[in-house]
């Protein structure tokens, strides 16, 4: 059993998971598992995509490469896609949600190309990442929260914390 909970912070990149999971780490004393870096780090994929500007990610081998540290507990797993992950592993996904002209502004400021800015924009519209965890976790386990703002984002951390206690309190002794 774990003494501290896993959770995954999910969504559209530029939705604000990072600042969100550095924060939340900062507040419980959880680890922020930044995906991204452990892909760059761990090597955990075959290539790089021209086409998507990003990492062709090898899942077994990114499972592989977290599992241990995840099993021990106490992670904050930021990555934009939570399908792959055992849901044995996960007790509360967080997805992240932002309007359209918030999320074109900060992807614009990340100088993305044309056609990834259209694609992630389309994903968020589509609640892409909101119906992956949906169809991936159970429903209970699986909460919504909008970040267009620092109020917002005040908000949701305060929220998430309190849910960290409550689960310490409900699953250790
Ligand atoms: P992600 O990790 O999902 O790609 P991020 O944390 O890097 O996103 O955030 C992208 C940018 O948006 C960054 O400049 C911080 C800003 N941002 C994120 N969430 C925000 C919020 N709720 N309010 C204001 N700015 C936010």
């Amino acid at each position: 059993m774990r003494q501290s909970p896993n959770i995954i912070v999910t969504g559209t990149p530029g939705v604000g998971k990072t600042t969100h999971s550095e924060s939340l780490a900062e507040r419980t004393g959880l680890r922020h598992v930044s995906v991204n870096q452990i892909v760059k780090d761990k090597e955990c994929h075959e290539g790089w995509s021209d086409e998507y500007q990003s990492w062709i990610v090898d899942e077994d081998k990114l499972l592989d490469a977290i599992e241990e540290d995840v099993k021990a507990g106490g992670c904050i797993i930021d990555w934009h896609a939570c399908d792959l992950f055992p849901r044995s592993w996960i007790d509360l996904v967080v997805v992240l949600r932002v309007d359209s002209s918030t999320l074109f502004d900060r992807l614009t400021a990340r100088d993305y190309a044309e056609a990834k800015l259209q694609e992630n924009l389309d994903s968020e519209i589509m609640e892409v990442l909101l119906q992956e965890a949906r169809e991936g976790f159970d429903e209970e386990i699986v909460i919504e929260l909008m970040s267009n703002t620092s109020d917002e984002m005040e908000s949701n951390v305060d929220r998430i914390e309190a849910w960290v206690k409550q689960w310490k309190l409900d699953n250790t002794s």
